[in-house]
């Protein structure tokens, strides 16, 4: 197949980049870098390449690096999570772990002198962070009840494997999905409440049947960033399962021959089926694939509101449990990781979970261990039974140590939580979602009430404030919301929210509020 890359005089600054050194060489540098130090780095290495090692170079903190992993599913042992655990434990207050949007862990603090022994503990324990950043395909999302839940149609879990082992070569790096023209994501959906948020992703799976086979409807070029945001659109095909690994495949190779690369605001797939439509993406991939697909399942199965999973919940193992623990904007330290590895361990199968939402499940608790773990005291602090506003919170990672941000974000948005919590009666959850730019990756579309960083100005100062999003629906017919309102200045935020919790969300006040408060 002929390549589209446009020659190198008409190359973005990333294209040339990659055009000089694949992302991936630097993986035979580690022990290179440990030495000489980040300061003394060849700074696109440093800065860029290292991300297809999900090294990121940290401009907030520098000399810090985080490091994305990527957990297939968002399913972890005990024994990985101890091994993350250590890894940020000997930073000290500078080392924590975040739960990602996209079912995953992020360490903070590293620093690269120890990145190569970092590399040999994730390898003992089957770990890894390859290919997790730049123009690579994103963790792969799945139901995160996969296998336990009684209703599911379809356990992910294998497939959502063999598609990461496809795209990374099982975790050895795989330069056939290094240079694609921006990052990508896919999500497989088993269950009937959209857990993955199938809408936002360039190819997700949702369950389908066709003659009573079970298989799934595909969508494409769902995406969010700063210049656009779409929702997914149908392919007009239908998979078994069997052809999901090949499917992801032809598709990946078909963006990384033909997507555009001129402008990297134009890169993600959706500009492609722009220029081409959607009637021709599939004949050029049924083409790599060497034979045609099936048309779409007239219906899918994606019938209820999607689910959070917090809570304690009958496993369809009879006897059996899982536990939805509520962590906080989904951050971790050390302590609480090796609480979680000890609990997995005592009380369940050694078996962590992670959601989209930034929590927890532990599953394969016995019926007769529940009751002693629910006593545990870690589950004062990451809840079953959450406040209601607490509850849906999310927020991504925010100027604290992402330098694309506009405003800090995390603690920001529990701090005013609390407050609102301690102010309102709120009947439900209210899924309100942060984020620190138009990047979006907090998903503020897709939120009840979206809370998208801005500057604006107040008193004649520039100061941290937000656009306002509402309407995003998740689950059955997900629809993204849209912006609401323009350029509240955070600090006059919480009578705003306020107000629309008591106008659309059922919430009423515990006592009367004094003015200006
Ligand atoms: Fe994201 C870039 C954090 C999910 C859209 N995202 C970044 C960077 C790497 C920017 C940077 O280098 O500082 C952020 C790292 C900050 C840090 O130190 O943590 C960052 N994104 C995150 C995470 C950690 C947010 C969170 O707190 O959960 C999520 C990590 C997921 C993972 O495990 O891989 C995360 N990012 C998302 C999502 C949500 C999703 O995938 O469902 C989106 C929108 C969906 C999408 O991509 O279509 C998202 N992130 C972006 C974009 C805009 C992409 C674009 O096409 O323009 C950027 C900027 C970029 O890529 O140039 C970005
Ligand atoms: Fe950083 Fe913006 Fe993404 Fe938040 S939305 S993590 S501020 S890039």
């Amino acid at each position: 197949m002929t390549s589209t890359v446009p020659a190198v005089a008409n190359l973005n600054k990333f294209e040339k980049l990659k055009a000089e050194k694949d992302g991936l060489a630097v993986k035979a540098e580690l022990e290179h870098f440990a030495q000489i130090g980040w300061e003394a780095m060849d700074e696109a290495d440093r800065d860029h390449r290292l991300k297809w090692m999900g090294v990121f170079f940290r401009p907030v903190t520098p000399g810090k690096f985080m490091m994305r992993m990527r957990l297939p599913n968002g399913i972890m042992t005990s024994s990985q999570m101890r091994v993350l655990a250590e890894v940020v434990q000997r930073y000290g207050d500078d080392g924590n772990a975040d739960i990602t949007t996209r079912q995953n862990l992020q360490l903070r603090g590293i620093r690269i002198e120890d990145v190569p022994d970092i590399f040999r503990r994730f390898e003992a324990v089957g770990l890894t962070s390859i290919q997790s950043g730049m123009d690579n395909v994103r963790n792969i999302t799945g139901s995160p009840v996969a296998g336990i839940d009684a209703d599911e149609l379809f356990d992910t879990r294998e497939l959502i494997q063999q598609v990461q082992d496809l795209i990374t070569n099982k975790g050895e790096g795989n330069p056939a999905f290094t240079n694609l023209p921006r990052k990508f994501n896919i999500a497989i959906a088993g269950c009937r409440d959209n857990s993955v948020h199938a809408e936002i992703n360039d190819i997700a799976f949702i369950p389908a049947y066709k003659d009573e086979r079970f298989g799934f409807n595909v969508l494409v070029g769902g995406f969010f960033s700063g210049k656009r945001c779409e929702a997914a659109v149908p392919f007009d095909v239908w998979v078994a399962p069997d052809d999901v690994v090949a499917l992801c495949e032809a598709l990946l190779i078909v963006y990384r021959e033909h997507g555009l690369r001129a402008n990297r605001q134009k890169a993600r797939l959706m500009w492609l089926i722009d220029e081409w439509g959607v009637a021709k993406l599939r004949s050029e991939v049924e083409t790599q694939m060497g034979r045609s697909l099936e048309p779409a399942a007239l219906k899918d199965e994606i019938l209820w509101d999607k689910r959070d999973h917090i809570g304690v919940y009958a496993q369809k193992q009879p006897g059996l449990n899982y536990l939805g623990l509520h962590i906080p904007v989904g951050r971790l330290f050390a302590a609480d990781m090796f609480d979680l590895a000890r609990l997995a361990d005592v009380y369940g199968s050694g078996e962590i979970r992670l959601t989209v939402e930034q929590n927890v499940i532990l599953p394969n608790v016995p019926d007769s261990r529940l009751e002693p773990l629910l006593q545990e005291p870690l589950l004062k602090k990451f809840s079953v039974a959450p406040a209601p506003l607490s509850r849906s919170l999310v927020s991504c990672t925010g100027s604290q140590f992402c330098n694309f941000a506009l405003i800090e974000t995390k603690n920001r948005a529990q701090a005013l939580i609390d407050e609102l919590e301690a102010e309102l009666d709120s009947p439900n959850p209210v899924r309100i979602h942060w984020t620190g730019c138009p990047n979006s990756c907090g998903q503020p579309q897709v939120a009840d009430i979206g809370l998208m960083g801005t500057k604006v100005r107040k008193d004649g100062k520039t100061v941290e404030g937000v656009d306002i999003y509402m309407g995003g629906k998740v689950g059955k017919d997900a629809a993204l919301g849209t912006c609401v309102t323009k350029g509240i200045p955070c600090s006059d935020l919480k009578p705003v929210l306020r107000d629309l919790l008591m106008q659309h969300f059922g919430s009423t006040l515990r006592q009367p509020v004094a003015a200006g408060s």
